[in-house]
């Protein structure tokens, strides 16, 4: 039988034992990866379904967690919408043509997932049938998936984005449509495809005040997760630097919020409302400390949740790079030797 309580936390049903699983828990942090990313690009691990697969399985072996995340990039759909990208060694994500025009966002065609990212579904079918624990399917959300395709990479200051937002709302809430609807689409098809769960990554949304959130996102999501409601498996929306707009993710939607690690736990869970699950959130960078701080700090997140259900326990964003399999492995024992739960079931 799968180990399901990870999926029971979602419903925010009583477990025996806190959840864990991590944000980037397939990466560079890993040996292993990292002799397959010598032989392959990212994105061929992407496109190879029984290589994206073993990369998926690696962390599940290694560190026991109750969750598997597909390896994949909120990139990959793009490229059946007609977006040609790559993903550059230590920078990231690089768009060829920057929408920067109505017309470009006009030429993005729909995406049909099976036929455009076949090899997406084939890798769910796959780890569906080899995991024992729960598989977490996932998507960019509009917003930060709008913010690649305008910047053409990264940003900081997202000035390019925003420049768009207020200067011309009818070609940016086209883009942000079109995105929404290519996005809802991905998703059920992943859940179709076997995906236990989805998670919606808005990672650089924390760029935007609360009016901006409202005006010029919030619509867009609350129509991706009413769509994205009938499938039946759990929604996970997670955001960086959110703190400030937390109570706005949660009226857009979503069965659990995810909180980074800038805001207390037990703060953003009552922005939250205790009525959602959230999932979070230790300091990723606290993970490259000595053991005794780490444990503290793992300890200080369970206090925080209160033993409530509908706690998940992850970092408050992705694995860094040079963190030692050993301390994620210990975290994922701590969690669920202090959490452990005598009547629970
Ligand atoms: O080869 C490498 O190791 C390069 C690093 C890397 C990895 C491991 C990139 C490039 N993408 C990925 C895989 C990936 N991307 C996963 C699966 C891994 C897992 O979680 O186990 C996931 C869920 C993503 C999603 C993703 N890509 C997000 C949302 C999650 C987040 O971290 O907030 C974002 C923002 C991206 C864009 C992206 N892709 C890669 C990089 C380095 C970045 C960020 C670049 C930037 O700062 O703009």
């Amino acid at each position: 039988m799968k180990n399901d309580r990870f999926l029971r936390a979602c419903r925010r049903q009583p477990v025996d034992r806190t959840p864990v699983w991590f944000m980037r828990q397939a990466g560079r942090y890993q040996a292993e990866y990292r002799a397959i990313r010598q032989k392959h690009s990212l994105l061929e691990i992407c496109y190879q379904p029984e290589l994206a697969a073993r990369v998926t399985l690696l962390p599940v072996e290694q560190l026991g967690v109750d969750a598997a995340i597909l390896f994949s990039d909120i990139m990959v759909p793009l490229a059946g919408m007609g977006v040609a990208f790559d993903i550059v060694e230590s920078v990231g994500p690089v768009v060829e043509h920057p929408i920067r025009s109505a017309g470009q966002v006009q030429a993005l065609t729909p995406l049909e997932p099976e036929e455009s990212v076949p090899y997406v579904m084939a890798a769910i079918r796959i780890l569906s049938r080899e995991l024992k624990v729960p598989l977490i399917g996932f998507s960019g959300a509009p917003f930060t998936l709008a913010s690649y395709l305008i910047e053409g990479r990264g940003s900081r200051t997202f000035t390019r984005t925003k420049q768009m937002m207020y200067a011309e709302p009818a070609v940016w809430h086209q883009l942000m449509e079109r995105l929404t609807d290519g996005m809802s689409r991905y998703l059920a098809a992943q859940a179709a495809a076997g995906a236990d769960a989805l998670q919606i990554f808005d990672s650089w949304v924390g760029a935007l005040d609360e009016a901006d959130y409202r005006e010029f996102v919030l619509p867009h999501m609350h129509r991706l997760f009413t769509r994205l409601q009938g499938l039946g498996v759990p929604l996970i929306h997670f955001g960086v630097g959110t703190g400030h707009l937390l109570h706005c993710l949660a009226e857009a939607g979503g069965d659990v919020i995810g909180i980074d690690w800038k805001t207390p736990l037990d703060q953003g869970w009552r922005r939250v409302g205790h009525g959602r699950g959230v999932q979070g959130n230790l300091e990723p960078t606290v993970l490259l400390g000595p053991w005794d701080r780490v444990a503290a700090r793992v300890r200080e997140v369970l206090r925080r949740a209160e033993g409530r259900n509908g706690h998940i326990f992850n970092l408050g964003h992705g694995v860094l790079p040079e963190t030692s399999p050993d301390a994620l492995r210990r975290v994922v024992e701590l969690v669920h030797a202090e959490s452990e739960r005598k009547e629970a079931r």
